[in-house]
């Protein structure tokens, strides 16, 4: 006979915090948001935490290498999407491993051959108002010089004068060299009062430029996710498939913690495939979703660094609607969660949850957080920034970005959602859909964050942890829903705010 739960499942929405005593000291800017990622002994601390309790999915539309360094210089991580061939994705790795901040890769480039006419088209095209001047005209050849608007005279100068009469040589230029750092370099800018330096190596190829705009900003990110060796830290999606493959190349690229990407972590190969890592590779990994206590068990039983918790709460997901598989998120986290701690009181090992899907209002982080999970994982949130991968597009009087399920057809990932069948999706578990364009990462997750801070001192708690030990989380009934938005006035047209 089949079990049944007849509790029913509950979502974010179904719950509210009741205020804890406000101490004087308790204030936004003393808030901790420091998170556990990986697994660790009661006593110890984990070999990696989070700033933030924020990481974005592993989706196409979501986690390329660009979302990977906006969100670690922001505190949080990325795990880079795995459908796409195992050289892409490590080419990704790559490109977030050799990131310094502030040293950016010269994207407007000619040679002394060029004239004044193919400078002038190339910054109306690009906008930057820095040339470099390679031999071979590319963005790492040898550096002969720079043109910025202070070389020519557009009235003066023919169009068709050759850039080598009129580039400031490399022989007037300051320059720094190969292994300077972020401040040195700075400090060269103000020295000699540039807008630019030109990073070279021991051949004179041109490396990076540093621009005298770009060190403030990157000096004001005190919540940088950083390795010892100053990269950002970076995570990657992997399947039950290929991982063999997959694996080797990801370690070898420099990922610093993986992630297997299913909709249903509850089996056999992801015990397969955590064990396999374990057992080969010195990296840390998560598994995942699961949604009940003997899920997470199984998974942390086979090995799993932490585990990822939900199915079918994301907001592209039809995976409840085609399969009838799933649980209501806020439920799967508790029971997930009560599974976590009795498992740390019985062990001394405490494994981290993350809460992945379903995230609509700011404050059902703060709720995910208050139940327990470690950090939370955000597909929809992230794709309407600046930083995600997708396009940008004007939808009626609205700017939308894209953003598609990896279970759609446009994602193909079948490695996904295969329980071993045929190499190919059969249907559809997720839908191909546009979000509200919302701007920059930055200025959106700081008002986030400002949300969650401010929640916590109104319930009384200055870290994470202190938040779930002294949460009082009420359920509400549908009326008191109503109760809780602007209700019973006309809103004027400037208050419908989405969030
Ligand atoms: P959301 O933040 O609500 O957009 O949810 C993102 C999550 O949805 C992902 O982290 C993943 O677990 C899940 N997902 C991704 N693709 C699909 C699908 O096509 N069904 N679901």
């Amino acid at each position: 006979m089949a079990t049944y739960f007849m509790e029913p499942s509950r979502t974010f929405s179904e719950f509210l915090l009741i205020p804890n005593l406000t101490t004087k000291d308790c204030n936004p800017a003393n808030v901790d948001l420091k998170t556990p990622l990986v697994k660790f002994k009661k006593g110890e601390e984990p070999s990696i935490s989070l700033n933030i309790p924020f990481s974005s999915a592993v989706m196409q539309a979501v986690s390329d290498n660009g979302m990977a360094v906006a969100l670690a210089r922001c505190g949080g991580i990325s795990f880079i999407y795995g459908s796409q061939s195992i050289e892409e994705e490590a080419e990704m790795i790559r490109k977030v491993k050799s990131y310094k901040a502030g040293f950016v890769v010269s994207r407007s480039n000619l040679t002394p051959d060029h004239t004044l006419s193919d400078v002038l088209e190339l910054k109306e095209r690009t906008g930057h108002s820095t040339v470099a001047i390679t031999e071979d005209g590319t963005e790492n050849g040898k550096l002969l010089g720079i043109v910025t608007g202070r070389d020519y005279r557009r009235s003066r100068d023919p169009l068709s004068k050759p850039v080598r009469e009129f580039m400031t040589p490399y022989a007037k230029l300051v320059v720094g060299k190969t292994g300077i750092t972020l401040s040195e370099a700075n400090n060269l800018i103000w020295d000699h009062k540039l807008n630019c330096l030109p990073i070279v190596d021991e051949q004179q190829k041109l490396e990076n430029l540093v621009f005298r705009k770009d060190y403030d900003e990157h000096k004001e990110n005190p919540l940088e996710l950083l390795d010892t060796n100053k990269s950002y830290i970076v995570g990657a999606g992997i399947n039950t498939k290929d991982y063999m493959e997959r694996v080797p190349a990801l370690v070898e690229a420099g990922v610093d913690v993986l992630v297997i990407d299913s909709s249903d972590g509850y089996s056999e190969w992801q015990r397969e495939t955590v064990q396999f890592v374990k057992a080969n590779f010195d990296v840390k990994i998560g598994a995942g979703n699961v949604v009940d206590r003997e899920g997470f068990l199984y998974l942390v039983e086979s090995g799993a660094d932490f585990v990822k918790v939900g199915i079918g709460g994301g907001s592209i997901c039809i995976t409840r609607e085609q399969k009838g598989i799933g649980r209501g998120q806020a439920s799967a986290l508790m029971e997930v969660v009560a599974a976590r701690d009795e498992y740390f009181q019985e062990t001394g090992i405490y494994v981290p949850i993350c809460s992945d899907g379903g995230i609509v209002y700011d404050y059902h982080i703060t709720l995910a957080l208050a139940m327990g999970a470690d950090f939370v994982m955000l597909g929809r949130y992230f794709a309407r920034f600046d930083e995600s991968p997708t396009r940008k597009l004007l939808v009626g009087n609205n700017f939308v970005k894209e953003y598609w399920g990896e279970g759609s057809n446009r994602a193909r990932n079948w490695q996904r959602y295969d329980t071993g069948g045929k190499s190919k999706l059969l249907f559809e578990e997720g839908v191909d859909s546009y979000v509200p364009y919302a701007g920059s990462l930055q200025e959106n997750l700081d008002k986030t964050l400002g949300k969650i801070k401010s929640t916590m001192c109104n319930c009384g708690s200055l870290s994470l942890d202190e938040l779930k030990q002294k949460a009082r989380i009420t359920l509400v009934s549908a009326t008191s829903l109503v109760e809780g938005g602007a209700h019973d006035v006309i809103l004027k047209e400037s208050s419908l705010s989405e969030d």
